[in-house]
């Protein structure tokens, strides 16, 4: 493990605050790559009305100077900026009234109830924000730096929307990620899937679902393409890179499945269960097919890695009966402000997590405290990974 990171930060307290360790020296980080990808993870049709509030503006107090990265702890801090009485009632010392926000009536669904029992408490008020969804705007942002690592050792990423609710997209995991990459930027920010033709019907999906107050779950992808053979390893069950990836994937909130590839279709019978492999001297190793989303044995294997998440429709307004902690009598959920979908923001945050842990295991793989000695480490490998192996 290379690269480590920890968050703090409730929905509607002051600040989140982030800080990422083991980065190289030298990497190139603006302003605008903090900017770019937490305005990605606030777009989407159907987000709540807590995104068009808050403007995710990054400081970095540690960890960067001038530009690039110094090799020291990077530290992040985000101000919540939309104002609501929730944050007078999120103020750390003895004169804030905990009292007045006490949420009574746990959500099912949420980890409300399990954390009130968790801590003996008869308000869920503490467990709701720090269990918020919010908190991934840190997780994003401290992607930012192991992303622009990536970015100068050429390997590239993509998320796409496949499935809202019923409704799956087209999508062919066989054609070029970068295809699929660009075909998705022409279909527009709404829903960043690569199949134009289900846009509008996903939109009249999540208008009704609002007007209903109601959220839809589905299945989104991520994909990484130009990664080097071997990342992770088969020796330890700790140490497979789907193990770690899974575990990253299955941490965003209101995620309830996780594949490698097309898995589940592998599982059932409905596409091959491996890929053939060929050789040859200019190409060097090639599949001709990427049913297995480019992990073996948990180590990558050179293909593009396919990861596929499925997302549970936000537990806010169900309707569903619950219990009054404070009187045990049966009681409704209080409404809940939420988005309509948060699928387009969570493989956002997929893909954040998922470039943290490659960007990791790079630099494992490679040494180097440098982004110079790593990439010219990695150069050698990639050239070694095209010939025979002697
Ligand atoms: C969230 C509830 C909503 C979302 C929030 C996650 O917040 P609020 O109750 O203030 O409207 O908007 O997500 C974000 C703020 C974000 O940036 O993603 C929840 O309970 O998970």
């Amino acid at each position: 493990m290379s690269l480590r990171f920890l968050t703090a930060g409730e929905s509607h307290g002051s600040a989140l605050t982030g800080i990422l360790d083991g980065m190289p020296a030298g990497v190139k980080v603006t302003r605008e790559d903090f900017a770019a990808l937490l305005a990605r993870r606030r777009q989407g049709y159907g987000r709540g009305p807590r995104q068009q509030l808050e403007t995710d503006k990054v400081r970095v107090t540690a960890g960067l100077r001038a530009g690039y990265t110094t090799g020291a702890p990077v530290s992040l801090l985000i101000e919540n900026v939309a104002r609501n009485e929730l944050h007078d009632y999120m103020q750390p010392f003895a004169e804030c009234d905990a009292h007045k926000s006490a949420i009574a009536v746990p959500l099912p669904g949420h980890a409300d109830l399990a954390g009130a029992l968790k801590y003996g408490l008869n308000d869920c008020r503490n467990i709701r924000e720090r269990a918020s969804a919010r908190e991934t705007v840190m997780r994003t942002a401290l992607s930012v730096p192991p992303r622009c690592l990536l970015r100068a050792l050429g390997i590239e990423s993509v998320c796409l929307l496949e499935q809202l609710a019923s409704v799956a997209a087209k999508i062919d995991y066989q054609r070029h990620p970068a295809e699929l990459a660009s075909l998705a930027a022409e279909a527009g920010t709404d829903f960043m899937t690569p199949d134009k033709n289900v846009v509008a019907n996903w939109k009249a999906m999540v208008d009704s679902a609002a007007a209903a107050d109601k959220s839809l779950g589905g299945t989104a992808a991520v994909i990484f393409w130009n990664l080097p053979a071997g990342l992770g390893s088969h020796n330890q069950h700790d140490l497979r890179l789907d193990t770690r990836l899974a575990a990253l994937l299955m941490s965003i909130p209101a995620v309830r499945g996780v594949e490698v590839g097309l898995g589940q279709q592998q599982a059932h019978g409905q596409c091959p269960a491996a890929d053939p492999v060929t050789f040859s001297s200019e190409a060097g190793w090639l599949r001709t097919s990427n049913y297995a989303g480019g992990l073996e044995g948990g180590m990558t294997n050179g293909e593009p890695l396919i990861l596929r998440f499925h997302m549970k429709p936000l537990p806010a307004n169900t309707g569903l009966p619950s219990v009054d902690l404070q009187t045990g009598q049966p009681a409704t959920p209080a409404f809940y402000r939420s988005d309509t979908q948060a699928l387009t923001a969570a493989a956002v945050v997929a893909e954040s997590v998922v470039a943290i842990e490659l960007a990791s295991q790079l630099l494992e793989m490679t040494g180097g405290s440098t982004l110079e000695q790593i990439s010219t480490r990695l150069e050698d490998l990639r050239a070694r990974q095209k010939r025979l192996p002697r």
